[in-house]
Parts: C-alpha cells; structure tokens; sequence
C-alpha cells in the first residue's frame, strides 16, 4: 500500500457516515422525549448530556485504536531464511494479536486469520508471518513492482516514531519485494524513494498448499525476512541494531482482494476494493500515518521454553 490516495476517498465517505450515525442517535434519543412537556431548564441539561455522551463516544473510539505492543527477543541460533517458521526461536516467540480491519472494530473482522512474529540478532531483524488463505495466488515477479497489486504481506518501520523518514516493504507469494523509503508521509508531500533497496535483505515464501493452482483449497502462506540493521541505520537516528529496551514504531499490513476464476486462473473482480488488514489499527484507510503503528520494544532476552 505504497500510495496513500487510493485510500483517502474512502475515509472521507465514511466519516461523515460515523458523524450521520452519532446525530440520527441523538434525534431518536430527543424524540422518544419529545411527548413530555419539558422546561428550558431541563432541555439545557439534557443537551448537555447528549454532548457529554458523545464526547465518551468519541473518546471511546479514540481509545479503542490505542497501538499494539510487541516484545521482541534475541533469536537463539541462526535462522534459515526459508519461508518455514520452523527454528526453535520463532516457535517460542509471540504471535501478535490477529490482525484486525486497518479502520478498527467499526469495521468487519478479516475473513482469514494473520499475525506475525518478531525477533533479532546482531545482524538482523526477523519478521516472520502467517497468513490464512484458501487461494494462494500472485503474479508480479519484478522487484519493486507496486505490489498491493497482488495480495501482499506489508512493513512499516519508523525507527525513531518522528513520522518521518521511515522504511517500507511489501511481498506476495511470489516472494517479489517492493522496499522503498519514505522522507516523510503522502499527506505532508512526501515521496516514495522506490529506488531505496534494502541492501542484504533476505526474505522467502512458504506456500501451504498450490500457488496459482485454483482447484483446491489452500490453508495459507508464511513469509520469512531479514531485514539487515545495516540498512536500518541509514534513516534510524537511533542505534541500529537496537540497544536493550529500545521502542521502535513498526505495523503491518495485508492486502486482500477478491477474486473470480475466469479460464482456470484467478483475476481480480474489477470495481471492488481491496481489504486491508493490520496488526495496529490506523482507524483510517491509509498506512502512512506512522503515528498510529504499533510499538516494538527491543529485548535482549533470549525467550526459549
Ligand atoms: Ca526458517
Ligand atoms: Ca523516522
Ligand atoms: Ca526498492
Ligand atoms: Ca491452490
């Protein structure tokens, strides 16, 4: 989800609709009173309600998109950049929560189950993730194609959470990357440097079940990278790799379309939105608002069972 405008319109059709729904409340809530016969005085108090109840509303909302949190703990032993989440180390490292619509709970669960998985050593830091999904299927095979295009795997990082200079990188099952570098977001004027590579990046796809095969039913992809901290402490402004109890701001983000087979292949429908599904809700449709990602916090621990 490189570009931010494909996803403005939305938010702004559906905030007034959050606004529509608040003020239709308040009107059935004045009108189931309207038979009583009223004072001013009580009619001042109970607009006073009415607007104290929806500064809670609000306040509510706000809160519930308050960002995750995730600690991150050394690897022990090397990890095998395959696409297998199989070493002892991702096993015993925490799952995040499932990833949630990128607007939040005022929005439909996902249909297919996602979380992801950190970890770090001296040289790397790992990511790895689950994604549930009955129809693998990819297409682009260039680098630093506009990879949403397909369904994708996204990161954002902003290692020191100034909302600037910050690091992206998308991947489909086809194991195509897309890494760029963002000065500052699209709504400050910000543009993508796609000619940024991660140098040293490492990253593999592991399908269980048929890529591309769409007469059966899958059970999902897993994707493994190493992200070198070479590469990271180009744009951090803070230590790379990280020092113990280091917070950095970091979030995810999957791509979901839907799809019809035409002539044994899969395609997208056309004229139907993509979902975007997120570990930290952005509460609007537009990753590039680091301010609301989540936090990791950099642990030296090693954490096996
Ligand atoms: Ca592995
Ligand atoms: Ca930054
Ligand atoms: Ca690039
Ligand atoms: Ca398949």
């Amino acid at each position: 989800m490189g570009l931010a405008d494909r996803r403005q319109p939305g938010q702004l059709k559906r905030e007034p609709s959050a606004r529509r729904r608040l003020l239709s409340r308040q009107r059935a809530e004045g009108s189931q009173k309207s038979g009583r016969k009223i004072n001013r005085g009580s009619f001042i108090m109970r607009s006073l309600l009415v607007l104290a109840l929806a500064v809670t509303f609000v306040a509510a909302m706000a809160g519930s998109s308050k960002p995750k949190e995730y600690v991150c703990y050394r690897a022990a032993g090397k990890i095998v950049i395959d696409g297998k989440l199989d070493e002892p180390s991702w096993r015993d490292a925490p799952a995040t929560d499932k990833f949630v619509d990128i607007e939040g709970d005022i929005r439909p669960h996902p249909r297919f189950t996602t979380r992801a998985k950190m970890l770090w050593d001296d040289q790397y830091f790992y990511i790895g993730a689950d994604l549930e999904e009955p129809h693998v299927w990819a297409t682009l095979t260039k680098r630093d194609s506009v990879i949403f295009h397909d369904n994708d795997f996204e990161v954002f990082i902003d290692p020191n959470g100034d909302r600037d200079e910050y690091y992206e990188l998308e991947i489909n099952a086809l194991n195509t990357a897309w890494d760029l570098f963002l000065p500052k977001p699209y709504i400050d004027g910000g543009k993508a440097q796609n000619s940024w590579d991660i140098a040293g990046l490492k990253t593999a796809v592991e399908v269980t079940g048929t890529l591309n095969d769409t007469t059966d039913l899958d059970k999902g992809w897993s994707v493994e990278m190493a992200i070198p901290w070479k590469a990271l402490a180009e744009y951090a402004h803070k230590p790379a790799p990280p020092k113990d109890g280091d917070q950095w701001r970091i979030n995810f983000s999957r791509v979901e379309w839907r799809h019809e087979i035409v002539d044994g292949k899969y395609s997208k429908i056309s004229n139907t939105k993509e979902d975007n599904w997120v570990w930290s809700p952005q509460g609007v449709i537009d990753m590039h608002r680091p301010e609301m990602w989540g936090y990791v916090r950099f642990s030296t621990i090693v954490n096996l069972r």
